[in-house]
This record gives structure tokens, C-alpha cells and sequence, in this order.
């Protein structure tokens, strides 16, 4: 096996190149794990001494003790054909087996794999047994349909039990997946469906959302409708499960019912056992401009990853745990922390189906404490929206079940984490802020909660195992209390192996800015202690008059003013500074209409402003502040500056069709006109 990459020099101190940032988050509060805590974890420091000792040895540890080999593995990394990485490259096994049957076979057939809940209150309960016998059926069907290792499924559903068996049952026959987030429009659908050269759609009638039936199968029925200009489709059969009963069209010959051929099939399946480099899934994730990236995962890797991040991370015990992320499985969130990661280690997870305000603000409270939840993970937006709606809704539930909570997708400015801690957590439950990438696979920096004393807002270390390093322009380590861009510089287990159908275009992304290192696109600043914070996508790094400004910096600072809900920040073309700090915020309840006149919103400008250069320092001041109801996000709660740098540069708005919700920036707009 060989290495190529060298490690990256210790901290330098800094040059003139070394980019200043000396302005960020002078927070300084820590939080140590409790002594009980640490005593019962499942990661202490020892960890960190393993994998610094023999990083390959340690991986291949992980490997053998979280992974059911069919046949055995002798080589752990081959990395000659950098930069696409070899793990494990001669050991055989089945990620569908690894997640279900073999926990079965070691007697927990009872234990609960899942506690569905639809978002209309039906719940249903799947064991690890009937979760075999449904994969099983599914694999059998699928089959039947004609697909066979190699072939693409794509999966189109909304949070249903389906959905994980119907990826597990590719998993299975060696197919690999491509699932496409169910909010996704019928031209998304189709350009993926195209790009893996899909065989099989796997659908449904619709699913709950917002109190409501909305509909699925007209939009791949749309996605596979001749079109002129687009390539006839490769798809031979839609298989469609049944929730809403909603009316169907139906095109005799390609549809089939789920529970037509699924729940007649024999339920005994053998599995195909693939090598451990085959390929398991194919996501589409947006870059910043042109066609989305199909990255492409394979077996071996990945499940081991998968499976060692969620056992450490969120210190899971699969015997008394219930676990809960909030993801769908449409993002790599759900891929890993739904179905691969908890699955292949035995959890019993919460699934839901709906949204958090439906039909009530309460609803994820009420299930936390409806199944004894321990283990939660979600994302910062919906820390911040449940914020917004008050302290007294979580407050009337009992948490107390609540353990370990976790955090992704986003950085967490440190009022919605400390508020996370507070009125979820309970004072007291350590919060993992966890940093990884559709890219990564699976998490790569984040503190281990028996280990690490916590910072709010800072994803602190790279995970025992994972090497990553903040550098400057010239691929220096950057010294400690200064900010560059954050760089991977060890190949790692879950890593892409390429972008789908362009391997080009994977080496010219990720590999091509630093020789030999993997570049994540994100900012990042090392603090004096040396962890990490991350800024923000490095397309939202904002350098004014010199200095380097972090959009993410600049929001925490206008959100910990108790005034503002929620902020985005964006930099704007400006003649003299280079760029301008332009704000948009959403004014708390209690607060909302102090904008709405001239002297209102001339004097939140000022206090805002003035917050700001407190909190930061004068250069960070907006130099406009925009009181807005909205803020435009994408389906996966991030929002998409690129829009607001439109309206803020007094430009016509962009595409807006990958946004939540597409009425968004008419909205803001209309709020705009009204003089300023
Ligand atoms: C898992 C996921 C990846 C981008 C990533 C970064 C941002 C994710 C974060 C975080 C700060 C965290 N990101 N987790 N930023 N702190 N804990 O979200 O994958 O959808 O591919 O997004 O999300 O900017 O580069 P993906």
C-alpha cells in the first residue's frame, strides 16, 4: 500500500500571507463532559492515542470489529490511483446484511429497528426480524423487475419504512441507489434520473407534509415523459408504494404497485456479497454553479465509517438507546445517520415522516418524549426556528430522556447552540456540532462527547483517524488564532471515489487547488487552542477593506442581539472596501413591526449596526441592514446567499428554483419597495 501525502507542517507563526481574522467570536465558554458521563462512554482520549499510533491499523480495527466481512480484507488503503482511494479493496460483504441480518442472526430480531410516525399520528413499529423479511421481499421483487448488481434505482419517496428498505434492498442485490429528495421538482428528477441512467424508479402515490396530501408519482411520470431535446429515459419499471390513496396515473407495462409484488414475494433473500469497492449509492449534491455532482460512494468504506462515527460520535449504546435525526433521507445526512451508520450498529431509531410545526410547534418535543428519545440530531436552522417560536413549547414537554445531542449542515452560531443546550438539553447534555460533507461520507470533525470539554459554535477536532488542517493560500498551516481554508490531508474511509460518469471533474473540484490535498470549499479559523471553527462556504468569505469577514461570524454577532430572529449575511460589490457587509434580518415576534415605519427601521439599523461593532469590531458593521419576513433557503435549510447578493447588488434575482419555498424572494422583494 502506499501514502502519498505528506503531513502538513505543524503551525507556522504568522507570515504576511497568513490571512487576519483576528476578529472572530471572543467566545470563550467551554464545556467539559461530566465525570459520569465520561466514565460510561464509548470513545475516552485513548482513541486519539490509537489512531495517532498506526492510522491504517487503527481504520483497519474499525473495520473488523463494526463490520461483518464475507471475506476477509488484507489490504487497508491503496492509494497509488490517488486521487481516487482503494479501502479495504479485497474483502467481500453486504451493507444490507451488515445492517439488518446480522443482528438477527446474534438474537435481537425483536429489538426495534424503527418507530415510524406519519405525519397524520398512524405509527408503526419494524423490528429487525420484519425488516429482514421486508428487505428481503424488496430485493426479491427488485429482481424481478430485472435489476441486477451494477443497475441504477433511483429512489423517490418521502419518509416512509419503505424508503430504507427499498435502499436497503438495492444494498442488497448490489444496485446501487440514487435517491432524490421527494421535494425535489420533476426537471430535478429527471436530469438525475438521466445522469445515473436509472433503471427502476421507486416512488410513491405522495406523503404528509404540512397537514396536507402532496403528491410524488405525477412528477416522475412527468420526469419520464418524452421530451424534446432530452435523451429517451432509461427507466423500464416505476414501482410505487401506496401512502396517501391519492389518484394515480397509470402507465400499464412500467408501473407496479409496492404492494403488489413486494408483499407477495418469498421473503428469504440470499445477499449478493460485493467487493468492498463496489458501488452503494450515487447522491446528487448542488455545487455552486451548473449541473449537480452525482458523488459516488462505494461499500466497504464507507460502512466503516458510517458505522464507527455514529458509535463514537453520538455515543450509542444499540441496547438502550433510541436515536432521532431529523434528516431526510434524500441528504447524506439520512443516508448515513438514518439508514448505514445506526442500522449497521443495531439502533432503535425514531422515523418521521413530517414536518416539526405539524399540527403543532410542539411535535418533535411531543416525540422525544413519546419514545424516550436519548440521542437527537438536527440542524441549525431548526434550532433557530424553534427558537423563534419560544422557549415554552419544548418547556411543556419532558426531555429529560435526552442524552447526547447533535448538530449538522450548517455552522451553529453559539445562541442557537447554548439555546440548544438550555431549553433541550437541559443545561446539561453535551452537544456534538459535527462537520462533514455529501463528499466526506460520513463525519470528520466534531467533538467526542466524553472527551472533548465543548465550545459553543466550534466543530473543534478532527475525529480520531481523520487528519484536517486549516491553510492559507499557499497551503501552509495556518497558526493558531488565524483563519485559512480548511483542507483534508489523509485519504479517509468514506471518502467520494469520484463524481458520477466524470472523474475529471472530481480531481479539478477537490484536488486541484492544493497538490495533494483535499480542498472542502469551506473557511475555517484555528483558535488559540488550536480547534477548529468553520466559517462558512469560502464563497462566503467576505474580505472588506483587507479584512477577512466571516458571513457566519457576522450573523452569530446580529443574532445574539435579542431583538433578531434569524440573519443571513452576504458580501456585496462595493467601489471602495472592496466588498460591503449587507445584512438581512428577521426581527423576533415582539419586534416585528418596530420596522415597519421610517424612524423604526432607521433606528433597529442603528442599534444593530452598533451591536455589531461591539460584538466584532467596527469593520464588521453592515453597512445596510435589510428588515425582511423571510429568508430564501434551499430544501436542505441552507440559505442561498447567492439571492440575496442579487437583491443586495441591485440586480435582477437569480434562479430560484431550488428553494424551499419559491415565493420566498417575491416577499422580501415586496418588503424592499417600501422606502427604506
Ligand atoms: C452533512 C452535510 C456540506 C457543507 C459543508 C459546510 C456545511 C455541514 C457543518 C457545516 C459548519 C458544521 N456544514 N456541517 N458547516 N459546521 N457542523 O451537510 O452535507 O449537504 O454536502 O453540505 O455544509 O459548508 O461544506 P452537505
Amino acid at each position: 500500500m502506499t501514502e502519498t501525502q505528506p503531513t502538513t507542517p505543524a503551525a507556522q507563526p504568522g507570515g504576511s500571507s497568513s490571512p487576519s481574522l483576528e476578529n472572530l467570536l471572543h467566545e470563550t465558554r467551554a464545556f467539559p463532559p461530566s465525570a459520569e458521563f465520561a466514565a460510561q462512554a464509548n470513545a475516552g482520549a485513548d482513541l486519539y492515542a490509537a489512531a495517532q499510533a498506526d492510522r491504517l491499523g487503527f481504520w483497519a480495527q474499525q473495520a473488523n470489529d463494526l463490520i461483518t466481512w464475507q471475506t476477509p480484507f488484507t489490504e487497508t488503503l491503496d492509494w497509488s490511483g490517488a486521487p481516487v482511494a482503494r479501502w479495504f479493496a479485497d474483502g467481500k460483504l453486504n451493507a444490507a446484511y451488515n445492517a439488518v441480518d446480522r443482528h438477527v442472526e446474534a438474537g435481537h430480531g425483536d429489538r426495534v429497528a424503527f418507530h415510524f410516525e406519519g405525519e397524520p399520528g398512524d405509527t408503526r413499529t419494524v423490528t429487525y426480524a420484519e425488516l429482514q423479511r421486508e428487505v428481503s421481499r424488496a430485493a426479491n421483487a427488485l429482481t424481478a423487475l430485472g435489476v441486477t448488481s451494477g443497475d441504477r434505482v433511483v429512489v423517490y419517496l418521502p419518509m416512509l419504512v419503505e424508503s430504507v428498505v427499498a435502499m436497503l434492498a438495492c444494498a442488497r442485490i448490489g444496485a446501487p441507489h440514487s435517491v432524490v429528495f421527494g421535494g425535489f421538482s420533476a426537471d430535478a428528477l429527471r436530469s438525475r434520473i438521466a445522469d445515473a441512467g436509472a433503471k427502476v424508479v421507486v416512488t410513491a402515490d405522495g406523503g404528509y407534509r404540512k397537514g396536507g396530501a402532496s403528491a410524488l408519482k405525477p412528477a416522475v411520470d412527468e420526469a419520464l415523459a418524452p421530451k424534446e431535446g432530452a435523451p429517451a429515459t432509461t427507466v423500464e419499471h416505476v414501482l410505487v408504494v401506496r401512502r396517501t390513496e391519492q389518484e394515480v396515473a397509470w402507465t400499464e407495462g412500467r408501473d407496479v404497485w409496492w404492494h403488489d409484488i413486494v408483499d407477495s414475494a418469498s421473503d428469504q433473500h440470499e445477499p449478493v456479497w460485493v467487493e468492498a469497492e463496489h458501488p452503494l449509492f450515487i447522491l446528487y449534491t448542488s455545487g455552486t454553479t451548473g449541473k449537480p455532482k452525482g458523488i459516488l460512494h462505494t461499500t466497504g468504506g464507507y460502512l466503516t465509517q458510517a458505522a464507527y462515527t455514529h458509535r463514537y460520535v453520538f455515543d450509542l449504546k444499540p441496547e438502550s438507546d433510541v436515536y432521532w435525526c431529523t434528516a431526510d433521507i434524500g441528504w447524506v445526512t439520512g443516508h448515513s445517520y438514518i439508514v448505514y451508520g445506526p442500522l449497521t450498529n443495531g439502533a432503535t431509531q425514531v422515523l418521521y415522516e413530517g414536518t416539526p410545526d405539524t399540527p403543532h410547534k410542539g411535535r418533535w418535543w411531543e416525540l422525544v418524549q413519546k419514545y424516550s428519545v436519548t440521542i437527537f440530531y438536527t440542524a441549525p436552522t431548526a434550532i433557530r426556528a424553534c427558537m423563534k417560536w419560544g422557549d415554552d413549547i419544548p418547556a411543556s414537554f419532558d426531555l429529560s430522556s435526552l442524552r447526547v445531542l447533535g448538530s449538522v449542515g450548517e455552522p451553529i452560531n453559539p445562541e442557537a447552540w447554548m439555546w440548544y443546550r438550555e431549553h433541550i438539553g437541559g443545561g446539561s447534555v453535551p452537544i456534538v456540532d459535527t462537520w462533514w460533507q455529501t463528499e466526506t461520507g460520513a463525519i470528520m470533525i466534531s467533538p467526542l462527547p466524553g472527551v472533548t470539554a465543548t465550545k459553543p459554535g466550534s466543530a473543534q477536532v478532527a475525529l480520531p483517524g481523520i487528519s484536517a488542517e486549516v491553510v492559507d493560500d499557499e497551503a501552509r498551516a495556518v497558526p493558531n488564532g488565524s483563519g485559512g481554508y480548511l483542507v483534508l490531508t489523509e485519504p479517509w474511509p468514506s471518502m467520494l471515489r469520484g463524481i458520477w460518469g466524470d472523474l475529471e471533474r472530481y480531481q479539478e473540484t477537490y484536488w486541484s487547488r492544493y497538490e495533494g490535498l483535499y480542498f472542502a470549499g469551506d473557511g475555517a479559523k484555528k483558535d488559540e487552542d488550536g480547534d477548529i471553527w468553520l466559517l462558512g462556504r469560502v464563497d462566503d468569505v467576505m474580505n472588506v477593506s483587507g479584512h477577512r469577514l466571516s458571513t457566519t461570524e457576522i450573523e452569530s454577532a446580529l443574532v445574539s442581539n435579542e431583538i433578531v430572529a434569524e440573519a443571513a449575511v452576504v458580501g456585496a460589490a462595493d467601489e471602495t472596501t472592496g466588498q460591503a457587509v449587507v445584512a438581512f434580518v428577521i426581527l423576533r415576534g415582539e419586534h416585528a413591526d418596530r420596522a415597519s415605519s421610517d424612524d423604526g427601521a432607521a433606528a433597529v439599523q442603528t442599534e444593530l449596526r452598533n451591536h455589531v461593532a461591539k460584538e466584532i469590531g467596527p469593520i464588521a458593521k453592515p453597512k445596510r441592514i435589510l428588515v425582511v419576513p423571510e429568508l430564501p433557503k434551499t430544501r436542505s435549510g441552507k440559505i442561498m446567499r447567492r439571492l440575496l447578493r442579487d437583491i443586495a447588488e441591485d440586480r435582477q434575482v437569480g434562479d430560484a428554483t431550488t428553494l424551499a419555498d419559491s415565493t420566498v424572494m417575491d416577499k422580501i422583494a415586496a418588503g424592499l419597495k417600501a422606502p427604506a
